[in-house]
């Protein structure tokens, strides 16, 4: 099994403290994958679909008090509170270890802890890291299976290596005659807790998502951002995508935006532009690091899509639709007369009946959602139709140019690029959002929420944007050009004034040239934006009134955007770097200025 010195005393040592009744160590094979899947269904945490409508697929209902990720319950346990920043919650290791440990003595008691081996990234690549996730939930190990790359193959490749330890419980154990339920957990005490200088993760009470599945958020951006620090790459909340032109050219492209705010609709588009070709890398999670030659380059660490449901419709993403045919774990979507899957936004017309979320009858217009606004598909990339052939090259993919973006009604254009690194660096530092329901809270309200990773970076947000600005620095002018985008600008009466999805590939078109120097774009205050009548709308029904304002530069909505963004760096003090500040002043003093005439650029400016 394995010789790794200290993983066999470390599941041991779990195993004293959680009291499962056994211990199983995962292989990663169909038949363990199947026999879980059964024991799930037996237990009534799975419904199993309709073989001939999705095959080899199930739904479950999750606690209505675990539907997603919670940012309050999230901790960076580093050894000084001045490491973790102000923008996450912090707590001493020690004490946080002395909490966790009396949650956790006697967890697991009557159920089985798995051991998860598992690499981020594809098995052996350079680039890529392994972790051990131990956990009590068997929906957790066929989400692993699904998200990562499991197994004993993994545990070859790990040798006596160094992993990121991960500890996880539902924390309900089967004690005293105390009966199971379909999704245990302990929703009053979740705890996702993060021991950077130690690489480790204990997570407690949550069986959901980004809670309970470690190698996505907890290990591939809050620890690997801090691994990514001390060794000189980066660890991103984005997609990577594959773009080839008529002529054949390929780029690629990578793009941060908060989560539930387009990451998965953008990397499998179908464009809409004809002889323009786009395919996937990755969807969520982007390793990057420098090549031989200089450039950086990304791999996807995930094996899976863990995607939002709801709004996934063969009209605006045939890719997806394709992808959770069949092998597909879904959570907390509804569940159709005929045993398939239903939600919001799939269909235009509902069914006239389903099971809700909560395992209730629903009718159409009775006024609640059938699926829960964070349900979520858990399917194989390698099922996607257009993933990209190199999306497991060990090396990683050599990037173009990094997409920010967010959900703004107003205020950001469609598209505005960062005349160079430090530019571009300052608008990830400042990109506000609309909050959504990936993460429990009020959903609408706005926030910054730099590079999108305001609930995933391990350590001091200031530190991270040092840490960019050196990239930038090593990198030179081989670093990859960056651009800001909204696909979620509205008018002054609510409508969305750009229809989204497969149309983005317009913008994508405008940027992949920029980087060739064969598209026109105007100076402005805010950064360079496509010059009027640059942008290839041909075939679609954009008014031109919709076009000048989706490409307004709003002067007095970035005013006001200054001032807040003061304020938000006022919260890291000193530990700002003084590029970003300066940045932040020039931008201020051309909005003044700005009532004078734009400058027009030729292609290559
Ligand atoms: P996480 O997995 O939470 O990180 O989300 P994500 O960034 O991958 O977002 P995803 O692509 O799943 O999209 C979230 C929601 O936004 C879905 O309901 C989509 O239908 C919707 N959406 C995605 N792209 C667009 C777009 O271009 N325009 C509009 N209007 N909605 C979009
Ligand atoms: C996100 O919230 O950005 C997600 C879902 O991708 S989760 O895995 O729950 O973090
Ligand atoms: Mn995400």
């Amino acid at each position: 099994m394995t010789s790794n010195k200290s993983l066999l005393p470390w599941v041991d040592e779990v195993a004293s403290l959680c009291q499962p009744s056994d211990v199983r160590w995962c292989d990663g094979s169909e038949s363990e994958y199947d026999e879980l899947a059964a024991m799930l269904v037996a237990n009534g945490t799975f419904t199993k679909l309709n073989e001939s409508k999705r095959p080899n697929s199930y739904l479950a209902r999750s606690d209505p008090a675990d539907v997603a990720r919670v940012e309050e319950r999230t901790f960076i346990c580093s050894e000084r509170e001045s490491d973790a920043g102000p923008t996450n919650n912090w707590c001493d290791p020690t004490e946080m270890k002395e909490k966790l440990t009396r949650l956790y003595r006697g967890s697991m008691r009557g159920r089985t802890l798995y051991v998860i081996p598992y690499s981020m990234g594809p098995i052996g690549s350079p680039i890529g890291r392994i972790g051990v996730q131990v956990t009590d939930s068997p929906y957790v190990v066929c989400s692993m299976r699904i998200m990562t790359r499991i197994g004993q193959a993994v545990l070859d490749a790990l040798g006596n290596g160094d992993f990121v330890r991960c500890l996880h419980s539902v924390g309900y154990p089967l004690a005293d005659g105390r009966k199971d339920v379909p999704w245990p957990c302990d929703s009053e005490n979740k705890h996702i807790s993060h021991f950077p200088e130690t690489r480790e993760v204990w997570s407690y009470g949550s069986g959901y998502g980004g809670n309970a599945l470690m190698g996505k958020k907890c290990f591939a951006l809050r620890i690997a951002s801090v691994l990514a620090r001390d060794e000189g790459w980066l660890a991103e909340h984005m997609l990577i995508m594959k773009i080839t032109s008529p002529t054949g050219h390929i780029k690629y492209i990578t793009g941060a935006f908060p989560s539930a705010c387009g990451k998965t609709n953008l990397a499998m588009m179908t464009p809409t532009i004809p002889g323009w070709k786009i395919e996937t890398v990755g969807d969520d999670i982007a390793w990057l690091r420098f090549g031989e030659d200089g450039r950086l380059y990304a791999i996807n660490p995930e094996a899976g899509f863990f995607g939002v449901a709801p709004g996934t419709s063969m009209a605006n993403n045939p890719n997806a639709m394709q992808a959770i045919r069949s092998n597909t774990i879904f959570t907390n979507c509804a569940l159709t007369d005929d045993g398939d899957v239903w939600w919001e936004g799939m269909t235009d017309q509902p069914p006239e009946h389903l099971i809700d979320w909560l395992g209730n009858d629903w009718t159409p217009g009775c006024g609640r959602p059938a699926a829960q606004p964070n349900s979520r598909f858990t399917a194989p990339a390698s099922q996607c139709p257009v993933i990209a052939s190199e999306w497991e090259d060990p090396h990683g993919v050599p990037i173009s140019a990094i997409l920010f973006g967010g959900r703004r009604s107003g205020v950001v254009p469609l598209v505005n690029e960062a005349p160079n690194w430090r530019y571009g660096t300052f608008l990830g530092s400042i990109i506000s959002s609309e909050k959504t329901a990936a993460a429990a809270g009020k959903v609408g309200e706005l926030r910054i929420d730099p590079m999108a990773m305001l609930p995933f970076c391990g350590y001091h947000m200031a530190d991270y944007w040092a840490h960019w600005l050196d990239m930038g620095e090593k990198g030179g002018d081989k670093m990859p050009r960056i651009y800001y985008v909204n696909w979620f600008r509205k008018d002054a009466n609510g409508r969305p004034l750009w229809p989204g999805f497969g149309q983005n590939c317009r913008v994508l078109k405008w940027i992949f040239d920029r980087c060739d120097g064969q598209a026109d774009a105007q100076q402005t205050p805010i950064g360079n934006l496509p010059l009027p009548g640059t942008l290839d709308l041909d075939g679609l029904a954009v008014a031109k009134a919709d076009e000048e304002e989706l490409l307004r530069v709003d002067t007095q909505g970035w005013l006001t955007l200054v001032e807040s963004i003061k304020q938000h760096y006022a919260r890291f003090g000193d530990r700002i770097p003084p590029a970003l500040e300066q940045e932040l002043t020039g931008l201020a003093q051309r909005l003044r200025a700005a009532t004078k005439p734009t400058k027009k650029l030729g292609k290559t400016g």
